[in-house]
């Protein structure tokens, strides 16, 4: 028969495992692509500010994950060395203990302070200070994202400048930017509450219906990039994805050119043959 003992035991290094294998997840996943087992950490990032937000998430990981393994080894530490058999005695609950309240109060409020301190520059880079043209004026979005069940809409200002003008250029789940310029895009939804996720630029915000919002960064490499939904919307959901096309300023114009032309075509009358 297996003693008390061994069955708190059992039970003490079944709590540990948590802790462990928690941290063996994060490690494991964030190994770079040279491991056998692919990155499944964060997609590369290609935008000037990326790294504030990924310092950011570094931070609050390590900090998190240093309670978290303190929990848990203290959690598997008391099981392990306390068990009924060897402590007979009934538990004696103390009623309050003044200092014991103030230190596990002012820890973590001390360590949310830092925090909300800490995040002040990311959240200004990334939701208030809007970047501005040479001029001073603030720099109008390039374009306008309008998320709907199940794609990403996307009209462009085009010349002149402006949204909403009989020049603008219509595409679906196909976004193109200029490398190494600042890009501004206004974003909404259309129906249901989407979240716009851009992850190689460190972008992502909700979008809610009968809101306007604007998101900016500076893509520095082209490529091709996933646009994501980061909010369960619907259905289809899972394929609410487009891509983010970052090339150079000469392809980036003559894209949207030909895009234009393709459009005037699609929408004049068909030609009739004359006799
Ligand atoms: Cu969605």
């Amino acid at each position: 028969m297996i003693g008390d003992t061994a069955v708190s035991r059992l039970w003490s290094i079944l709590f540990l495992l948590v802790p462990v294998l928690g941290v063996g997840l994060f490690v494991v996943a964030a190994m770079p692509d040279s491991w056998p087992i692919e990155n499944h950490w964060f997609p590369e990032d290609i935008s000037e500010n990326g790294y504030v937000v990924d310092n950011l998430f570094n931070a609050i990981l390590y900090l998190t994950g240093v309670i978290f393994v303190a929990t848990g080894w203290a959690l598997f530490w008391f099981l392990w060395k306390y068990d009924g058999s060897k402590n007979p005695q009934p538990v004696k609950f103390v009623h309050g203990d003044h200092t014991l309240e103030i230190v596990w109060s002012i820890g973590p409020v001390a360590v949310l302070v830092f925090i909300a301190v800490y995040q002040m520059d990311a959240w200004a880079n990334a939701k208030i200070v809007r970047p501005r043209l040479a001029s001073g004026a603030v720099q109008p979005p390039i374009a306008e994202v309008t998320g709907r069940q199940f794609e990403w809409r996307i009209r462009y200002a085009n010349t002149d400048g402006i949204i909403g003008t009989a020049d603008d250029v219509f595409t679906v789940n196909q976004l193109h930017l200029p490398v190494g310029e600042t890009a501004v895009l206004a974003i909404k939804s259309q129906d249901v509450l989407h979240g716009f996720f851009l992850p190689n630029v460190r972008v992502k915000q909700d979008v809610v219906p009968g809101m306007k919002q604007f998101v900016w960064f500076k893509p520095l490499k082209s490529g091709q990039y996933d646009i994501v939904c980061a909010e369960l919307c619907g259905w289809g959901h899972y394929k609410m994805k487009g891509r983010m096309t970052i090339e150079s300023r000469a392809d980036f114009d003559k894209w949207l050119r030909e895009t234009k032309e393709a459009q005037v075509a699609a929408t004049l009358p068909a030609s009739e043959d004359e006799e």
